[in-house]
């Protein structure tokens, strides 16, 4: 099976991060593809960077129409129901499926994400894929997005200095890394607390394979039916929706 892996910041050496975590834990029959965003912003902090970030996700999709599922590689899960409604196959946040790996293997989790404000999009998250339950805390370490791939950050050892408050003060038995640039701590991270600790991009590629496994597409039924087609002006004239039999006779 082959699975579109979609970075929806515009940071190629960030994209090379995702595809090493993804493909590190892809079985040998899965062909994981990854893209980088071709508009939108650097590093998505906020529901604007989200906002922007959207065409430059269903483009990625639209460029690849025949992949057997699709991951989003960014924690806020940009424009997750937006791709669900354009492609039938399988679509995965990394956010939404790392929250239910981590759910799997520990009665409560921390959440370890980059900056405050992101901190307060991540607890929107945990309300609406229903993980209040699960979820003990968000947590964020201040760091800016690019600043993971900058060793002088020191974000290696704050983010580990977060993840043990998170054991010691929230009586978390996992942890969910909150951002997708995060994907190559989690060894380093789990090896030196001894607790499942949970990258989103690698809990996504693997439900992908599960679904696609299971013969399972999304739901073209209610509200993730493909769009309706109609007339779209200005910048998104090119993403009008078309005829769902013309878009189901160029797609699978
Ligand atoms: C991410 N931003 O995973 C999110 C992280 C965050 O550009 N890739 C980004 O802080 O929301």
């Amino acid at each position: 099976m082959r699975i579109r892996l979609i970075n929806p910041n515009t940071t190629e050496t960030m994209t090379e991060t995702i595809a090493d975590a993804a493909r590190l834990v892809a079985a040998p029959t899965t062909r994981i593809e990854a893209s980088t965003s071709k508009s939108g912003a650097a590093s998505i902090e906020g529901h604007y960077d989200e906002a922007m970030s959207i065409i430059g996700l269903i483009e990625a999709i639209r460029d690849d129409p025949d992949a057997d599922a699709y991951v989003i590689a960014c924690f806020g899960d940009p424009g997750l129901l937006a791709a669900r409604e354009f492609t039938a196959a399988p679509v995965l946040g990394i956010a939404e499926a790392a929250m239910h790996a981590a759910s799997f293997v520990a009665t409560g989790f921390s959440v370890v994400t980059t900056l405050e404000r992101t901190r307060i999009i991540a607890e929107h998250l945990v309300r609406n894929y229903g993980m209040t339950q699960h979820c003990r805390r968000v947590r964020a370490v201040d760091i800016p997005v690019l600043a993971l791939e900058d060793p002088s950050s020191m974000a290696r050892a704050r983010i580990l200095a977060e993840c043990e408050a998170a054991i010691a003060e929230d009586s978390s038995g996992a942890i969910v890394l909150g951002c997708a640039g995060m994907a190559d701590l989690t060894r380093y991270i789990q090896d030196r607390l001894q607790i499942p600790v949970i990258d989103g991009v690698a809990a996504a590629v693997k439900f992908a394979e599960a679904l696609v496994g299971l013969g399972l597409k999304t739901s073209k039924r209610g509200d993730l039916a493909f769009p309706l087609p109609k007339v779209y002006r200005g910048l998104t004239a090119d993403y009008a929706p078309e005829e769902p039999q013309l878009k189901a006779s160029r797609i699978r």
